[in-house]
């Protein structure tokens, strides 16, 4: 999978340097390409925001460097999605298919965004993290990319091989225990330790359902459907 990433900042996404995906990106498993869009700014100063019509506040993206931007990386397979709050809302079902894209593309916005008709050009979808606002789509985006790389094929290695539960059957996940059995008195639960796999199995369900029912009882309903 390649990814382009186009963003006034840069510098922010020195976190997917890190850890799984810093190695995914490493061995190739994954191409991310950051683009600054100020690069492709035609004004004398590169500037690349101005005042909204109608009047307001902000400012926004203007449409001229985004337009070239975009251009310099959009194919016939890419997919392009912009960060946004006023999005559809991402969730784990939606992660596990855009991680069939061949060519994503990201547009982060800043300030109050970016000029509507860059959307309408060239997005296919606007897709949000949460019911929250940021500064800028750059954390969003990133949210992104490490969900959508852990269902790449060998971007988790070893110890991390699993795709974790929780979500992709609808129930969150189960308590896990690792060593020591006893920690400051606090005991790991024996049918953890009775190595009668059908117990454990049956216990890690009961806790999943327990847990969900208490603490997102809106992902049962959703089961139902
Ligand atoms: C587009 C429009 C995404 C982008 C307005 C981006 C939250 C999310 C932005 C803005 C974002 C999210 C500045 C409000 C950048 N905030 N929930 N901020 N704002 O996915």
């Amino acid at each position: 999978m390649k990814i382009d990433i186009l963003t006034l900042f840069p510098e922010s996404f020195s976190a997917l340097k890190e850890s799984i995906i810093g190695r995914a990106v490493e061995s190739g498993i994954l191409k991310i390409k950051i683009t600054d869009i100020r690069d492709f700014s035609k004004d004398k100063h590169k500037k690349c925001d101005d005042y909204t019509f109608g009047g307001g506040d902000g400012l926004l993206m203007t449409p001229q460097p985004l337009f070239d931007a975009i251009e310099s990386v959009i194919q016939k397979n890419s997919y392009v999605v912009y960060m946004s709050p006023k999005g559809s809302l991402l969730n784990q079902s939606k992660v596990k298919e855009m991680s069939k894209i061949e060519h994503l593309i990201i547009i982060c916005g800043h300030y109050e965004g970016i000029d509507q008709r860059v959307i309408d050009t060239f997005v296919n979808e606007e897709i949000s993290i949460g019911d929250y606002v940021l500064t800028g789509g750059e954390l969003p985006a990133m949210i992104l990319v490490d969900a959508v790389a852990r269902y790449i094929p060998k971007v988790l290695g070893n110890e991390n091989s699993v795709i974790n539960e929780t979500f992709s059957n609808n129930l969150l996940e189960f308590p896990q225990y690792t060593r020591p059995q006893e920690f400051r008195g606090l005991k790991v639960p024996d049918v953890l330790l009775s190595g009668n796999h059908q117990e454990i199995e049956k216990w890690r369900k009961e806790e999943s359902f327990k847990l969900t029912k208490k603490r997102r009882p809106d992902l049962l309903e959703n089961k139902a459907e």
